[in-house]
């Protein structure tokens, strides 16, 4: 791959968006190697992803400004298709993804971060959907998300601004999870991916699986869902072997 570098250790897979001449802003060539990417983890036994982008300065600052400045409604609606799909399978793997926002998240790379688990972020990261300042709506899902996690009022502010808020802005409004030194983000990021992959990867993944659903469904809905899927973990050896383990403990 080219713009995407994978590594993987123990379970744990990390992409680095790696285009830091243009701040990893992602073109078609990215989507896609993304695109392939997904193909695979999809069905590989990695248990926790983790997105970042190359370098200090910026996770992504979006889509790909050159390109999207030399193409009409029928190519923007191919690319915003690419990135949807991307986006949407990140959101619907069956394992956490986590955003160790590095830097620059801004429109498409903002709602790169949106549609994983959770995001963790260093001081120096700054998030925001500036589309509007080159005359667009956010287009990756920016609408959506952003509205679903931190609520109308907040998600509107940042739409219609355009502006960049800080980390601790981000923070304070559960934009982001938590905020880790530049120079140990990726360590701490690596660490809490380790201790989260020791945890049943079924029981995550239909967890994952039940806040999302939940999230677009009434309550009575998600509660149900939740029973169901609650006794179907009872049908897999993992279940039966880590409570087996417990109780022989005692
Ligand atoms: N696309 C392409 N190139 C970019 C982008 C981008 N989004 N952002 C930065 N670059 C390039 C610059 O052009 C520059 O390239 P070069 O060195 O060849 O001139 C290089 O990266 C470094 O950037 P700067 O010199 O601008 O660095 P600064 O430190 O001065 O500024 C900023 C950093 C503030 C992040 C600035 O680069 C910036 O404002 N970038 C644009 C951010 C932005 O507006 N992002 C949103 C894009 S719109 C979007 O993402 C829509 C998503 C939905 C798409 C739906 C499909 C239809």
């Amino acid at each position: 791959m080219t713009y995407l570098k994978v590594e993987r250790e123990e379970g744990i897979v990390q992409i680095t968006i790696n285009r830091q001449d243009k701040l990893n802003a992602m073109n078609l060539d990215v989507m896609d190697e993304f695109i392939s990417l997904l193909d695979i983890l999809e069905k590989d036994s990695s248990r926790v992803i983790i997105i970042t982008g190359d370098g200090q300065k910026a996770f992504s600052a979006g889509a790909d400004i050159e390109y999207m400045s030399s193409i009409g409604p029928t190519e923007a609606e191919k690319y915003a298709l690419r990135g949807h799909e991307v986006l949407n399978r990140i959101e619907k793997l069956e394992k956490p993804v986590i955003a160790a926002v590095n830097g620059y998240a801004l429109g498409g790379g903002c709602e790169l971060a949106l549609s994983c688990d959770i995001r963790f972020a260093s001081p120096n990261a700054q998030l925001g959907q500036p589309e509007v300042t080159l005359g667009i709506c956010p287009g990756w899902g920016g609408t959506q998300r952003l509205l679903r996690i931190i609520g109308p009022a907040r998600a509107k502010d940042l739409i219609f601004s355009g502006r960049k808020i800080t980390a601790e802005e981000a923070l304070s409004m559960g934009l982001v999870n938590k905020i880790f030194p530049s120079e140990s983000l990726l360590f701490e990021t690596r660490a809490y991916a380790k201790a989260i992959s020791k945890n049943s990867n079924f029981a995550i993944g239909v967890s994952k699986m039940l806040v999302n659903r939940g999230t677009d469904a009434n309550l009575d809905t998600g509660l149900k869902l939740e029973i169901y899927s609650w006794a179907v973990c009872f049908s897999t050896k993992d279940r039966e072997e880590r409570m087996r383990k417990f109780v022989e403990k005692k």
